[in-house]
């Protein structure tokens, strides 16, 4: 049977969930709007222009759609000067001995994430040529915890969603992966993402055992 594994990029495979957060407190400050790390667990895995409506709805001002395209687009420059210096050295610790040993368990590999930047991050991480499919965020319509972007990868990487275990570090992000009927592994604490089926610390703690009790 083939089986496959997909991962959530920002936060699951390297800390980019951290700079997202830079770039909108960044973002926050100039537009007077509160934000802090509690309001940004609200944005994980949430797509840009949502992510921005959530933190303008805390802001003084209001801005017309053509000023918040305007700001969506300041605030990934934020995001992609930080970016800049990211090394395959910012790979999470255990990630790469992770990928390969699902390769040559005979599992395919996929990449779920809602970032236009993540192609970018991928070939910075020299991670790219791991993965058999990648999703592009350009061609999704809706965003997570919509599950089309986990149907979408598993479709192109040829095998059934239930005979797939996504990744994710965001309670939308899961949510969207068992609304695709795939069983969720949560990177964070139970309290954070109840709806997963298995949890780690950390993505390089996840085990080969773990996936296959899912799939079973
Ligand atoms: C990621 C992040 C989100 C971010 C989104 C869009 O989703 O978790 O915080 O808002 O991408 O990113 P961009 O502005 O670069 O298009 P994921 O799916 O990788 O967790
Ligand atoms: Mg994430």
């Amino acid at each position: 049977m083939n089986r496959a594994v997909i991962f959530d990029l920002d936060g699951v495979i390297t800390d980019t969930a951290e700079f997202h957060f830079q770039a909108w407190l960044q973002l926050a400050r100039e537009v007077d709007a509160p934000f802090d790390r509690q309001m940004n667990e609200d944005l994980k895995g949430i797509d840009r222009m949502t992510s921005l409506a959530r933190i303008l709805a805390h802001s003084p001002h209001r801005f017309d759609a053509q000023q918040r395209d305007g700001l969506a687009a300041r605030k990934n420059t934020h995001y992609q000067h930080l970016i800049e210096g990211i090394t395959p050295q910012d790979v999470f610790p255990g990630v790469p001995a992770l990928l390969s040993t699902l390769q040559t368990s005979g599992y395919r590999l996929g990449v779920a994430s809602v970032s236009k930047n993540a192609a970018v991050v991928l070939e910075r991480l020299a991670l790219t040529s791991q993965f058999d499919f990648i999703a592009d965020a350009n061609r999704i319509q809706n965003p997570k915890p919509d599950p089309e972007i986990f149907l979408t990868v598993a479709k192109a990487l040829g095998v059934e969603p239930r005979h797939c275990v996504g990744v994710e570090d965001a309670a939308a992000g899961v949510e969207a992966i068992r609304a695709a009927g795939m069983p969720a592994i949560g990177v964070g604490p139970r309290s954070a993402l109840p709806l997963a089926n298995h949890w780690v610390d950390r993505t390089g703690d996840i085990r080969i055992n773990d996936i296959e009790r899912l799939l079973v």
